[in-house]
Order: C-alpha cells, then structure tokens, then sequence
C-alpha cells in the first residue's frame, strides 16, 4: 500500500499578548471594515508558511527551532492596508526590526532544510484584519506597539465552524538584558 502519512498544515507565527489582542480587537471594531473580520482568536502575525506537514518533518522542524538564537524586538504597528487581490485589510509596519528579518530568515532557512519551497518575496509583516472586504481608504492608524518576546508554531485546523489556528508549541526569544542566551521550549500544547 502506498498510503500518504497524515500531516498538519503549519506555519510558524508571532500571537499577541493578552493586552495588544484587546487593542487588535478594538482597530478592528473602530475600522468598521467592510468585509469578514478574522476571528479574534485568530489574530496574528505570519512568520513563515509551512504548509501540510508530517510528523517525522514536524519533529526535525521543532528539534531545529530549539537552535534558533534570535533576539526580542519591537515592532510598531503603523500602517492599515489593503491588498485587492486577495481581498485583505491588514494592519502593518512601515519599518520591519532587523530582528525580525533575522527571525523570519533563520525560520525560513529551517523550512527550506527541510524541504519545503520558500517564499522569495520581500517579507511583508502584516496582521490579517478581515478577509473578502472592501478597499479601505486611507486612515491614520494610532501606532500600536508589539513586545515580541517569543514565536509560535501554529496549526491551521479546517472546523466546520471556519479555520482555527491552534498554537502548539512555543519558543522564547532572546531578552534584550541577555544577548547571550538562547531560547528553550516553553510549552507544548498538544501530546505527540
Ligand atoms: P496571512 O498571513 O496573509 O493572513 C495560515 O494560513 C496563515 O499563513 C495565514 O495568516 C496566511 O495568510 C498565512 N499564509 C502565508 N502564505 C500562505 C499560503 N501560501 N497559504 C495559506 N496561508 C498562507
């Protein structure tokens, strides 16, 4: 039998701390955008896309982000677009930390080893609003700052209720008193 193993669709990402995520969810009800808001449970920041996952590369992928040596950073919330073609409001960040270039890069050098096709386009930071909706014009966004302090390997679940992104395991990043220091797994969500 030729059976293809189960995967996971996964993506590594960045989740908002309980207070951004209430700044997040307030934009997004003062917007009024007109279009399908992301669920509130949703709300992140892309870091890289895996896509369907098996186990084994699953394994091999959280064994190498235990390596990643990346610092902390903040990153400045400043900028709401739209990006017609797939139809997505977004709030972004006119200036991307070098920290996190360098995250992205290590992250997307991890995927790459381990087979998946890289997204050669300019890494864009951006926070899906809603989806299917209507160019926004123009508007001044009040900056929202982003204390990033770790990242999160995400799993993108098809539910009848719509997708759900689950966290599944996450990885501090580097404080900036301890440039020394590397980061350790600190949660595990699921069981293997
Ligand atoms: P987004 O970041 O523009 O919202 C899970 O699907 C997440 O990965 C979504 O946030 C999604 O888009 C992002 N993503 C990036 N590339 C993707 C791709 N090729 N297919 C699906 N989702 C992708």
């Amino acid at each position: 039998m030729n059976e293809r193993p189960a995967t996971q669709r996964l993506f590594f990402a960045l989740l908002p701390d309980a207070t951004l995520h209430e700044r997040l969810i307030k934009l997004c009800s003062d917007l009024a955008i007109n279009g399908a808001p992301v669920a509130p449970g949703n709300l992140h920041l892309t870091l890289v896309f895996l896509g369907a996952t098996d186990a084994a590369t699953r394994l091999d992928i959280e064994r190498a982000c235990g390596n990643v040596c990346a610092a902390a950073f903040t990153l400045t919330l400043d900028q709401i677009g739209y990006w017609p073609k797939p139809r997505i409001v977004w709030l972004g960040s006119t200036a991307t930390p070098p920290e996190l270039s360098a995250l992205v890069a290590g992250l997307n050098a991890i995927a790459a080893r381990s087979g998946f096709s890289v997204d050669t386009r300019p890494y864009a930071p951006h926070i899906t609003l809603a989806r299917k909706a209507r160019a926004l014009k123009g508007r001044p966004v009040a900056p929202l700052q982003w204390e990033a302090r770790g990242f999160s390997l995400m799993e993108s679940q098809s539910t009848p209720q719509g997708v759900r992104y689950i966290e599944l395991r996450r990885w501090e990043l580097t404080p900036p008193a301890q440039p020394d220091h590397c980061p350790t797994p600190t949660t595990r969500r699921d069981s293997p």
